[in-house]
């Protein structure tokens, strides 16, 4: 799809992309950056607790811990990551300070922890648990106590579909999504940035870190060709490179949907999903043209431009049940 050109815009995944976008837009139309506007949105939904799959809220480990990953790109030599942090909350400004302050790209853990005290960011106090994700993890350790369905072919398979998960246990479900909250805009002097951010898969096995906070993975972005961002089984996008696969395929000439699609065939076809394994992605062209595609149906993505916001299914879906 084209906007006209130069018209700001975000894309974020999910419906809870709508909380993002609600922070993201004003920055984008006050002419901001895109980086301020994708790094504002990523915040805004790590401070929603009512979305428990980033920040505080999100589901933890099997252990009961919650870990957040997070990574933020304008460009190959602009981009920040931290993973498996505990106690602090501001995951993607984090990430970003990495990019700012550090010659490196990444950190992670007590040392991830370590750099944000001293960025001044405060440590929560309630190591991102909440009343609910809690009950969530008694629940899932009170399942599988008795029930080793989870461990799959690939060892322990988290339940992927949080969305069944609720309507089976009847709770109420204040966002009708799951899982990470993954930001592409453009501003309007036609720069993109990235924002990706993610509590992972719900009862993973502690120190499991996925797709979202790796550069290439779960982000990647190029001003010369594009931007493209995913969400779902991190171990399936890790298994091609998504993002930065679909970055290339736009540099090699294909239309931003072309791209998604041939990575989501990649996966399909390398990586063998299980059937309630999801991976979907979002990407913006350098041009402005932009696309989202998934696996299967049931994701959502959100854009907010200067027309309004639009929460709609993918452009594409590979596997249409
Ligand atoms: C992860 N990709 O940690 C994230 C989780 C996610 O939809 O996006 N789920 O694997």
């Amino acid at each position: 799809m084209n906007l006209p050109g130069n018209s700001p815009f975000v894309l974020s995944t999910w419906s809870f992309g709508t909380v993002g976008n609600a922070a993201a837009w004003p920055v984008l139309a006050a002419g901001g950056g895109s980086l301020d506007a994708v790094v504002a949105g990523a915040s805004a939904v790590e401070a929603d607790p009512s979305v428990d799959s980033v920040g505080l809220g999100g589901l933890p480990d099997a252990q009961g811990r919650v870990s957040l990953d997070a990574c933020v790109m304008e460009n190959p030599d602009r981009c920040g990551a931290v993973c498996y942090l505990r106690r602090y909350l501001s995951a993607a400004q984090i990430a970003r300070r990495v990019m700012e302050r550090t010659i490196h790209v990444m950190l992670a853990g007590d040392g991830a922890e370590a750099f944000a005290e001293s960025e001044g960011f405060q440590r929560d106090s309630t190591d991102l648990l909440t009343p609910a994700s809690r009950a969530a993890w008694e629940r899932w350790r009170a399942e599988n106590a008795t029930n080793q369905s989870t461990a799959g072919r690939r060892g322990f398979l988290p339940p992927m579909n949080v969305e069944e998960r609720y309507r089976r246990d009847g709770a109420p479900r204040p966002h009708a999504s799951h899982d990470t909250v993954c930001l592409l805009a453009m501003d309007a002097a036609g720069r993109l940035a990235g924002a990706c951010t993610t509590s992972g898969l719900g009862f993973k096995i502690p120190g499991r870190v996925g797709d979202s906070p790796i550069i290439g993975h779960g982000l990647y972005v190029d001003q010369e060709a594009g931007a493209a961002t995913a969400t779902g089984n991190g171990e399936l996008i890790m298994g091609v490179c998504g993002s930065f696969l679909a970055v290339e395929l736009m540099r090699q000439g294909r239309e931003p949907l072309e791209a998604l699609m041939e990575t989501l065939r990649r996966i399909d076809r390398r990586c063998r999903p299980e059937p309630q394994q999801q991976a979907a992605m979002l990407a913006i062209r350098a041009d402005g043209a932009w696309a989202s595609a998934a696996l299967r149906p049931g994701f959502m993505h959100c854009r907010r431009d200067g027309l309004g916001e639009h929460n709609t299914p993918p452009l594409a879906v590979l596997h249409k049940s």
